[in-house]
């Protein structure tokens, strides 16, 4: 039996429920072979050659489609990536192989230095991770991988042993980084949010005195071109807030907590940092995994799971502090400098997904997203990442215009939620349609659908599986599921 051919069967020898005749047969298989090209042996790269490590969202949204080709390999997946987790409950954003060459990506594992510099916050000793954290996909990724094959799960103890670590991760980002104290969770660097460049960082970036341009070499430039990427100003940015975070042990201190400083007063004592920003994708993200939580808790015996109050009282908050009714959409909002930042980026958008978003909040989000800032059904086939009509928008820049596919898939997944099937039927058919066109693009351009970036993006192959599998004719939807009994 050839890799594909094992991979598209189960480890229990059962064949999966692919239908050949409904979805091109061949775009199953290039999306099969990219997960394979990029497996490692117990995790998925997003890329060979640009991303060579395992990153903590990716590796989410991976698992997310490698179960409908092996539910083992997708449980493997998550599993690598929780058992480096930190003592203090963090899920570190990159995992680093150890075999991989220390100048192929940079900030690299000499730079991080998680094992000496982030012992007090627990880092684990035996392997290397950066300290940041990214959105927390992942209990959402582990019911569903769950779902593909309850057996194998419950014969292996999936759920069980990885419950008590998500539940640790969730506290994490609800105890220790609450930064604005209103129940909502802080970044403390772009790389945190996943959207590294969006033009949202630009104004609490602009406190950040950038790492001398000398000090590093970046080495996503032997991949990208320096006009798709970040600029060595932003990066220098970057540097400076990671280099600061490692140098104070990875501790998050609260705003206004012992010896903070705030941006007003400028100096003195420990400091929290000099970027927090709350986003609306990263808290819909936790949100979501946490009706996931519920369910996991369920399927553990729990009787009662205290985790659903939470989720609807956390879609409360994030209605009241970060939707905008001018703008139609959520803000990102800068805890420092206590504002609303007036960008719009897809972030706004992506608290579709969450079930107890009221009726006409939703509604004011798909007519955003179909209106003239991010042109779905018109001028756009795929969602960009940033405002048509934005002053920073490029269709080409890293998180500044182009889309993605990751933050499609979320959109798709929250049209349907929502009622919304022609449109979603839409977006599903053009993610397909320009995952296959563009090679598995890392993003392209929204309105072109050019390919920009690598190639062969883990992610991008992973979710047009989910799209083949999660066909719309049999009424399926991960989210469906997880809202239809929770909220009953
Ligand atoms: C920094 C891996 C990651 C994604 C992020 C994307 C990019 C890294 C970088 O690649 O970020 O984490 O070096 O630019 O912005 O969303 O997780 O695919």
């Amino acid at each position: 039996m050839d890799r594909i051919a094992q991979l598209t069967t189960r480890p229990a020898g059962r064949e999966i429920a692919y239908d050949p005749a409904a979805a091109p047969t061949s775009l199953h298989v290039r999306a099969a072979q990219v997960l394979e090209g990029n497996w490692t042996g117990r995790s998925t790269v997003p890329s060979r050659g640009l991303y060579p490590h395992q990153w903590s969202w990716d590796s989410a949204f991976i698992a997310i489609g490698l179960r409908h080709l092996s539910p083992l390999r997708a449980q493997t997946e998550l599993e690598t990536l929780l058992s480096a987790q930190w003592a203090d409950g963090r899920v570190p954003h990159i995992v680093f192989n150890p075999s991989v060459p220390l100048d192929a990506y940079f900030p690299s594992p000499d730079f991080w230095r998680s094992s000496t510099a982030g012992r007090a916050a627990g880092a684990p000793r035996t392997v290397e991770t950066s300290g940041i954290v990214q959105p927390p996909v992942h209990a959402l990724a582990a019911w569903l991988v769950h779902l593909a094959d309850p057996g194998l799960s419950r014969a292996r103890g999936f759920l069980a042993r990885a419950y008590p670590r998500l539940a640790a991760w969730h506290d994490y980002l609800l105890h220790r980084r609450d930064l604005g104290g209103d129940g909502l969770v802080s970044v403390v660097h772009p790389w945190e949010q996943g959207m590294d460049n969006s033009p949202c960082w630009d104004r609490p970036l602009s406190r950040v005195t950038p790492a001398p341009a000398l000090s590093f070499r970046r080495a996503d430039l032997d991949h990208g071109a320096p006009k798709d990427r970040p600029t060595d100003l932003d990066y220098g940015r970057y540097v400076r807030l990671a280099a600061d975070y490692r140098d104070r042990g990875y501790a998050d201190a609260g705003i206004g907590g012992p010896g903070r400083r705030t941006a007003a007063e400028g100096g003195g004592g420990r400091r929290a940092g000099d970027f927090a920003v709350e986003d609306p994708a990263f808290n819909a993200l936790l949100i979501a995994s946490e009706y996931a939580l519920a369910r996991i808790a369920r399927e553990l015996g729990a009787a009662e799971p205290p985790r659903l109050g939470r989720a609807e009282r956390l879609t409360a908050t994030l209605v009241e502090r970060l939707f905008d009714p001018e703008a139609g959409m959520f803000l990102c909002r800068d805890v420092l400098a206590q504002e609303l930042i007036p960008e719009r980026s897809v972030s706004g958008l992506v608290p579709l997904l969450l079930p107890a978003l009221p009726r006409d909040l939703a509604a004011t989000l798909v007519r955003t997203m179909c209106g003239p800032h991010f042109g779905l059904g018109g001028t756009t086939r795929l969602v960009p990442s940033y405002d048509l009509l934005g002053e920073a928008f490029d269709p080409h820049r890293y998180w500044r215009g182009p889309a993605w596919f990751n933050t499609n898939w979320l959109l798709e997944r929250g049209l349907r939620l929502h009622g919304e099937r022609g449109r979603a039927d839409a977006l599903r058919k053009g993610m397909l349609h320009t995952a296959g066109a563009s090679g598995f693009a890392e993003y392209v351009d929204p309105y072109t659908a050019q390919a920009c970036g690598v190639t062969g993006f883990g992610w991008t192959a992973a979710l047009t599986l989910d799209l083949l599998h999660d066909r719309p004719a049999r009424g399926g939807n991960g989210l469906t599921a997880i809202k239809g009994e929770d909220r009953a």
